[in-house]
């Protein structure tokens, strides 16, 4: 397994449309590897293919990495890694929730992001069976943002037009400097 580099906005990759699967065999499944591992090490709770430059739809997302105890009080934490390939959400619910989202393409930029607060997804396994799962949450939240993301469309397109020009330039002009942001 390996840590891949994370692309930053203003990327052009980033904005593009990833293209589906054909079948979930051993390089799908090393993709996935290494895209947990860059996720576990950003730290992040979801990643798609193509925050890495791949241009397929693959996410990686695992939302259950708050620490707890084991028996002899070190700390563990618990990986719950989901892998879906070619994710179709196929309901949505009327009832909207709303979380401060962030993104590995946008570092340390934060904002409230109105969603539908439910979902259903169907999806590919690791293993290339179809699988459909029901969504609530923060999970409902993070699917749609990875599926988002398969689109070419990032969390700042849910936010004010003024808000999402003004982060897209500071991370432009930072990039023009060669700066890190
Ligand atoms: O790590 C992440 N946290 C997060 C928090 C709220 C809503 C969505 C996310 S996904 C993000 C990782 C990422 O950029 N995935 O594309
Ligand atoms: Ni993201």
């Amino acid at each position: 397994m390996t840590i891949r580099d994370i692309l930053t906005i203003p990327d052009p990759l980033l904005r593009e449309r990833c293209v589906p699967v054909a079948a979930v065999d051993d390089a799908v499944r090393a993709l996935m590897d290494d895209m947990l591992e860059t996720m576990y090490d950003a730290p992040g709770i979801g990643l798609a293919a193509s925050q890495i430059g791949v241009m397929k739809r693959v996410v990686v997302i695992d939302t259950s990495s708050r620490k707890t105890e084991d028996g002899e009080g070190a700390e563990i934490e618990p990986r719950d890694p989901l892998f879906l390939v070619n994710p179709e959400i196929t309901w949505l619910s009327e009832d909207i929730s709303v979380y401060q989202e962030g993104c590995l393409s946008i570092p340390e930029y934060f904002e409230d992001v109105e969603r539908p607060a439910e979902i259903k997804v169907r999806f590919l396994d690791r293993n290339g069976k179809q699988d459909e799962m029901h969504c609530a949450g923060l999970l409902a939240t993070v699917v749609q943002h990875e599926v988002d993301h398969l689109n070419g469309v990032l969390f700042i397109d849910h936010i004010s037009k003024l808000k999402r020009d003004r982060v897209w330039k500071k991370f432009a002009k930072a990039k023009k400097r060669g700066e890190a942001v």
